[in-house]
C-alpha cells in the first residue's frame, strides 16, 4: 500500500515538540555532542561506524524534534551536553578530573556529588556478559556543567542509548534526573525475511522485498538503510535476509555473482549493529556444480564448505553465519546419505569456527507427507523426536532454531517440549511475526500477549521456576549461543508491514526480546505515542484494540487450540478440512461424536510424554488441561463440559459469534477515532477494519455450520447457523 513519504519512518517518526516548558527543557540540553577524541569535530568519528549512526541520529532527532543543531566537540564546554562515552573513557576522564581537583583542591575543588556518574552500576554492567550492547543513560554534573552521559560498552551499546534518549523526547519526557540502565535479556536478537531474489516474498503481505527484485539486488539500497535505523532503534542485532527455503537463484548468493552486493547490505547494517547472516541450501556444493554429493561427511564436502565460507568472509569478515533449513518440506539434508543433522550441521560449524561463525539450524522438521489415517502419527511430535536424542552432540557453534510451538505458529499450541529438553546444546526460539495463521495483515492481531505466554511459560525443566524465556536467554543452562528470532513481517509497502496497527508487532517483537519483562500494554502505548497519536482517548483505545486483538482472533477462528482450519497453500480464509499435505483427510479428526486430536500417553500418539512430568500430567488428564489447548491434546465428544461450564460444542457456536461480534466492534472503535488519527492512516486501517469485520463473519459462519451439520446439536440460543 502506498501512503505519504512520512509513513516511511515507521516509529522513528519525529515532530517538533509540542510542550513548550519541555521544549525549552531540551534546548538546554542538546547544545553539545561530546566524544572523547582527540582532532576536529568532524574528524571525531570514523564515518562508517557505529558511533558516526549514533551522533548523526542524535543530530538528526534533536534537529526535527528540538529545531537546534547541537556542535560536536571533544570536550565538555557547554551547560547542556550528551557525551557519548566508552566505560573506559569516563573511568579514565573521571580519574583526571579527580587528580585535576586535587591539585586545585583549596581554590577550585570538584565536589564528589558533581561526578554524579554511578560507578557501581558500571562495574555491575560491565560483568554482565551480555553488557556489550548494554547502557548508562544518565543525568550527569561534570566541571558544574549539567548534561547527559550515555555511557556503554560498545558503539553498539552507545547507538542503543542514542535511540533510547531520542524515543523519550519523542514521548515529550522529562529528562531531569533521568538514571537508566539498560542491559538486553537475549544475546541474539534476529530477524528472519522470507524474501525470495525474484522480489516476492513467502508469507510476505505488506508487498514486495526490500532486498530483491527481478533475481538481482534492489538499486536504490535507501529503504535498506532505513529498515537498519529501525530494528537497531529497538535492538535488533542480526538478519537473515532470504528465506529458508532457498532456490536456485538464491543459492548463488554465496558465489561471486552476488557476494560483493551481500557485502554492500551488511555494510548498510553493519553500521546499525546489525550482523548479516544467510540462508543456504544444504545442497549447495551439487546445486552450484562443483560436487556430486553434499554427503557431510565426505571430506570434498568438508573442503568445499570451507572454502566456500573463506570467500564469503574474504567479502564480509564479520558475517555472522548460515541459517538451515534441512530435511524439511522437501529441503534437501543430511537424511538423503543417512546421516544425521548433527553430522549435518558440525560439518557447516567447522568451516565457520575460524571466523566465529555459527550456524543457525531449524528443527522445523518433519514429515509433511505422513498419512494422518494412521492416528499414532503425529507431526507435532517430530521435532523433539528428531533432535532430542541428539543433545550434547551439536559442535559449539552451532544453535537449534525451534519454533515456539510443536506445529506451526497457529493461533494457540503448547510451547515446543524441546525448550529445557536440550541442557547440552545451543538454542534459539523461532517466533513468526508475520502473520502467516493470524490474519495475513489484513486482520489486527497484536501478537505480543502471545509471545509472552511462550517466554513465561514453565518447563519445570530444572524444577518449578524455568521459564522459556531463562532458557532462550542461556541463563538456565549457560549457553555459549542464544536468543530468540523471528520471521519478519516487511515489505516494501510503505508503512512497511501492510496493516499499520501490525507494524506494533515488529516494534514489540525487538523491545520484547531485550526486555522480557515488559508488559504487551507498555509496548502497545509506546508504539501508538510513536507512531500515531499522544491523543489519551486515542492511545487508551488503541491500546485495548491492540491487546484485545488475538483473543478475539482467536474467538472466531479454529477452536480450543486445534489449528489450522485455514485454506491450503494461501492459509488465509477459513477451510475447516484444509489441510496442503494431506490427501488422507482431515488432521483434527472431528466426526459425528466429537473432535481434537488424542496426544496422550494412554492411548493417542503419546506426545504429552514430551513434557517434563508435571506438565506432561497436566495435558495428559482431561480434568487438568486448560480449555484453550483441549482440542490440541483430546479427541472428546461435543457435549464434554469445559472447566468453563460450557459444553465444546456450545464453546464454538458461542466465541465464534462473539468473535465476530467484537472484531465488528473494532470497527466501530475505530470509527470514533476520525479526527484524531492522520486521514491517510485512519482510511487504510478503516478498510483493514472493514474486510476483518466481513471475513470474521464468514469465519464464524463456516465453522459453527461445520460443526452443527456434524454434530447435528442445536444452539442453545437458537441464533442463525446454516
Ligand atoms: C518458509 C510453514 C510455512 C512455509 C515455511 C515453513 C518454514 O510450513 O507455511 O511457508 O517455509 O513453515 O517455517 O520453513
Amino acid at each position: 500500500m502506498q501512503l505519504e513519504k512520512c509513513w516511511d519512518q515507521g516509529w522513528l517518526r519525529y515532530h517538533l515538540v509540542q510542550d513548550q516548558e519541555r521544549l525549552k527543557e531540551y534546548n538546554q540540553l542538546f547544545t553539545q555532542i561530546v566524544l572523547m577524541k582527540e582532532g576536529s569535530a568532524a574528524g571525531l568519528v570514523d564515518e562508517s561506524s557505529i558511533l558516526s549512526s549514533a551522533v548523526k541520529e542524535l543530530e538528526q532527532g534533536i534537529k526535527q524534534m528540538v529545531g537546534t543543531k547541537p556542535s560536536i566537540d571533544a570536550e565538555v564546554k557547554l551547560d547542556g551536553f550528551i557525551w557519548l562515552a566508552t566505560f573506559e573513557q569516563i573511568e579514565a576522564a573521571l580519574s583526571d578530573e579527580r587528580m585535576a581537583s586535587r591539585a586545585t583542591e583549596l581554590q577550585n575543588p570538584v565536589p564528589e556529588q558533581d561526578i554524579r556518574v554511578s560507578m557501581d552500576e558500571i562495574e555491575a554492567l560491565k560483568k554482565r556478559q551480555k553488557s556489550t550492547d548494554g547502557y548508562v543513560l544518565e543525568s550527569f554534573l561534570f566541571r558544574g556543567k549539567k548534561g547527559l552521559l550515555l555511557l556503554a560498552n560498545s558503539e553498539s551499546g552507545l547507538l542503543y542509548a542514542a535511540f533510547h534518549l531520542l524515543r523519550l523526547v519523542q514521548m515529550e519526557q522529562s529528562l531531569d534526573g533521568l538514571k537508566i540502565v539498560e542491559s538486553p535479556k537475549n544475546q541474539l536478537r534476529m530477524l528472519n525475511h522470507w524474501d525470495n531474489m525474484d522480489g516476492s516474498i513467502e508469507r510476505g503481505y505488506a508487498g514486495q522485498s526490500i532486498f530483491f527484485e527481478r533475481n538481482r539486488f534492489v538499486a536504490d539500497k535507501g529503504r535498506i538503510k532505513d529498515y537498519a535505523r529501525l530494528l537497531s532503534s529497538v535492538g535488533i542485532n542480526a538478519i537473515t535476509i532470504n528465506n529458508v527455503n532457498v532456490h536456485a537463484v538464491e543459492t548463488k548468493l554465496i558465489t561471486s555473482e552476488y557476494l560483493a552486493e551481500v557485502g554492500q547490505v551488511a555494510s548498510i547494517f553493519r553500521r546499525y549493529g546489525v550482523q548479516l547472516f544467510l540462508s543456504i541450501n544444504y545442497a549447495s556444493p551439487i546445486q552450484l556444480g562443483d560436487l556430486d554429493t553434499a554427503d557431510p561427511l565426505d571430506e570434498r564436502v568438508k573442503l568445499w564448505w570451507k572454502e566456500k565460507i573463506k570467500e564469503v568472509y574474504d567479502v564480509i569478515p564479520d558475517f555472522g553465519g548460515v541459517l538451515v533449513k534441512a530435511d524439511s518440506e522437501h529441503r534437501p539434508g543430511p537424511f538423503t546419505y543417512n546421516r544425521t543433522h548433527a553430522d549435518g550441521a558440525n560439518m557447516l560449524a567447522e568451516a565457520l569456527r575460524p571466523y566465529g561463525g555459527i550456524v543457525l539450524w531449524r528443527c522445523f522438521v518433519y514429515n509433511c507427507m505422513q498419512d494422518w489415517r494412521d492416528r499414532r502419527t503425529d507431526r507435532a511430535r517430530a521435532a523433539y523426536d528428531h533432535f532430542q536424542p541428539l543433545d550434547g552432540q551439536f559442535a559449539d557453534n552451532v544453535v537449534l532454531q525451534i519454533k515456539n510451538g510443536p506445529m506451526d505458529f497457529q493461533v494457540r499450541e503448547p510451547v515446543s517440549p524441546l525448550f529445557g529438553s536440550m541442557p547440552n546444546t545451543n538454542q534459539i526460539l523461532e517466533f513468526q511475526i508475520t502473520q502467516e495463521y493470524t490474519g495475513q495483515q489484513k486482520h489486527v492481531c497484536y501478537l505480543l500477549p502471545q509471545w509472552k505466554e511462550i517466554l513465561g511459560f514453565d518447563t519445570y525443566a530444572k524444577g518449578k521456576g524455568t521459564l522459556v524465556q531463562d532458557i532462550m536467554s542461556g541463563d538456565t543452562y549457560g549457553y555459549r549461543y542464544s536468543g530468540i528470532t523471528a520471521v519478519a513481517n516487511v515489505g516494501a509497502d510503505s508503512n512497511w508491514t501492510g496493516h499499520t496497527l501490525a507494524q506494533a508487532n515488529l516494534y514489540g517483537y525487538g523491545r520484547l526480546i531485550w526486555n522480557t519483562t515488559l508488559s504487551s500494554e507498555t509496548i502497545a502505548d509506546e508504539w501508538i505515542r510513536l507512531t500515531l497519536t499522544a491523543d489519551k482517548y486515542a492511545v487508551q483505545l488503541i491500546k485495548q484494540m491492540l491487546l484485545d486483538s488475538w483473543s478475539i482472533y482467536e474467538q472466531y477462528t479454529s477452536p480450543l487450540g486445534v489449528g489450522w482450519m485455514v485454506n491450503p497453500e494461501h492459509h488465509y480464509g477459513p477451510n475447516v478440512d484444509g489441510y496442503e499435505y494431506s490427501v488422507w483427510g482431515t488432521y483434527h479428526y472431528a466426526d459425528h461424536q466429537g473432535v481434537g486430536v488424542n496426544r496422550t500417553k494412554k492411548n493417542g500418539t503419546g506426545y504429552t510424554e514430551q513434557y517434563h512430568t508435571e506438565n506432561a500430567q497436566l495435558f495428559e488428564a482431561l480434568g487438568s488441561c486448560p480449555d484453550e489447548l483441549l482440542l490440541f491434546f483430546h479427541h472428546v465428544s461435543y457435549t464434554h463440559v469445559l472447566h468453563s461450564g460450557k459444553t465444546v460444542i456450545q464453546h464454538i457456536y458461542d466465541t465464534h459469534f462473539e468473535g465476530a461480534e467484537c472484531a465488528h466492534q473494532l470497527l466501530v472503535q475505530w470509527l470514533t477515532l476520525e479526527d484524531k488519527i492522520e486521514p491517510v492512516i485512519f482510511e487504510h486501517v478503516k478498510g483493514r477494519l472493514i474486510e476483518q469485520s466481513e471475513h470474521a463473519k464468514e469465519w464464524c459462519d463456516r465453522i459453527n455450520s461445520y460443526f452443527y451439520r456434524k454434530s447435528g446439536i442445536a444452539d442453545t440460543q437458537n441464533r442463525l447457523i446454516y
